[in-house]
């Protein structure tokens, strides 16, 4: 979903999901700071929605408006999973939720029916614009800020959503079908595979009739589109729900508003492959694999068969723009990865390794057997983190090479507070934080920096 795609639409009059608030709840403790701070956690559940085996859903930003607690927020968590008709996780193994995405515009003020404002994060990818939001491992990773940091907004943001899900369970490939494979080989893959209304083939289909072939011709785990049932037999859809809480707190003189920084590894081009070891050794893979077995020496690094010879690196060196106090960090990784890695190399400081954390158990949610059911984040206090603005960092993406893994990604997710910013996280637009050191990308893929337009002036938002 790139950023001038929603810039581009206006809403949807015909809406895929509808949301009801569902519970509120307050906690004094934890995140909030304790003390005379109260966050409220306010939790939403969509209508129900109804996937055969196979089926791949994917709605768009203007399909899919959320619902969000009233008023200027300090909001200091954000989680979402898939639940079934009762309420219960659904596990990743039959439901797989690719990604949701949740992306604040401002409507358009003048023309309710043009196109709205998209706000995008703070990173220096067009095309990675989301505000909170990311992959499979939601459910075991949401975003948790201490007080006094929190993501502010002004109470004017609409909030849309991206929201991907392919249901699993009798799905003859499931490999194939969760990483997207573009070819019969499994060796590309991305999300331009397995788009909207696709189904991945089941041990079912043979039952069915078999569809036109669509042209182009599409992977042999894909039918497109659905295949209609020959007897009126086969397997019944399931209803499930979209869930998701919002934990936030007042805005008040001491908050301390952050940023949104999503950075990729290879620099905004967002998925790659990863081909298996016994292809090519490198001389910079013996390099990672010692990283890596630094990450295994911890041990939260899956089922640990990456074998020194045996890991893809991508690294990326970038430079703090400004001076940031970091409140949050964590990586965005698929099926296969073993960590993300934050380092300063100016001063040999690995000061944040966010792990892929396996499920051991066989369908149970959110510790999926195989699956990444959680990214350990690095979380801060007030003043515990401050990277001065110039300042190398540099970041690495390590994956297992056992297989071929498709379609993956190496993304960061930061949450910092930039001395000065004042006013909303939604409203402040400058991508000035954190830049690319070499960019390889064309100039056109990418934010002016000193475009004056970038920082919206709403000002001081105090309630
Ligand atoms: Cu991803």
């Amino acid at each position: 979903m790139t950023a001038s795609e929603i810039e581009a639409q206006g809403l949807s009059a015909s809406p895929r999901f509808l949301f009801d608030l569902h519970e509120t709840t307050r906690s004094k403790d934890g995140n909030s700071g304790g003390g005379d701070v109260t966050d409220v956690t306010d939790t939403f559940v969509s209508r129900p929605f109804s996937l055969r085996p196979g089926d791949v859903l994917n709605s768009l930003p203007w399909e899919t408006t959320l619902k969000m607690p009233k008023g200027p927020l300090a909001i200091r968590g954000f989680h979402a999973e898939i639940v079934d008709e009762n309420n219960a996780s659904v596990p990743l193994s039959s439901v797989y939720l690719h990604h949701w995405l949740v992306f604040p515009i401002l409507p358009n003020r003048t023309d309710p029916h043009g196109p709205p404002t998209l706000l995008p994060n703070a990173g220096p990818c067009r095309d990675l614009p989301q505000m909170f939001g990311i992959g499979a491992e939601s459910r075991g990773t949401p975003v948790t800020l201490k007080a006094p940091y929190a993501v502010t907004t002004s109470g004017d943001e609409v909030w849309l959503a991206n929201v991907h899900i392919l249901r699993t369970d009798n799905v003859s490939d499931v490999q194939a079908c969760i990483e997207c494979h573009c070819q019969p080989d499994g060796t590309t893959g991305g999300v331009a595979c397995c788009t909207d209304g696709t189904h991945c083939v089941t041990h079912y289909d043979p039952f069915v009739s078999e569809s036109v072939q669509p042209s182009p011709p599409v992977p042999p785990h894909l039918r497109a589109p659905r295949p209609q049932n020959l007897f009126g037999q086969g397997p019944h859809p399931k209803e499930y729900r979209l869930k998701y809480s919002v934990t936030y707190g007042r805005i008040t003189p001491e908050t301390k508003p952050v940023r949104v920084v999503v950075v990729d590894v290879i620099q905004c081009r967002i998925e790659y492959d990863v081909p298996p070891c016994h292809q090519t050794h490198t001389h910079h893979d013996a390099d990672a694999a010692v990283n890596a077995l630094r990450g295994l020496e911890g041990g939260a690094v899956g089922d640990g068969d990456a074998s020194p010879d045996c890991v893809d690196v991508k690294e990326v060196t970038m430079t703090t723009g400004r001076e940031m106090e970091i409140a949050y960090i964590r990586g965005h990784i698929h099926i296969g990865s073993i960590n993300v890695t934050l380092e300063l190399p100016q001063t040999r400081d690995d000061f944040c390794v966010t792990p892929a954390l396996y499920g051991t158990q066989p369908d149970a949610p959110g510790d999926e057997l195989g699956y990444v059911s959680r990214i350990a984040p690095c979380v801060y206090e007030e003043g515990e983190r401050v990277i001065p603005a110039n300042t190398e960092m540099r970041m690495r993406v390590f994956y297992k090479r056992d297989r071929a893994y498709a379609g993956v990604m190496g993304i960061m997710i930061m949450l910092s507070h930039v001395k000065g910013d004042y006013g909303t996280s939604t409203y402040n637009r400058r991508h000035d934080v954190l830049t690319y050191k070499n960019d390889t990308r064309p100039p056109h893929t990418r934010y002016t920096y000193n475009n004056g337009d970038e920082t919206a002036g709403l000002g001081d938002v105090f309630v």
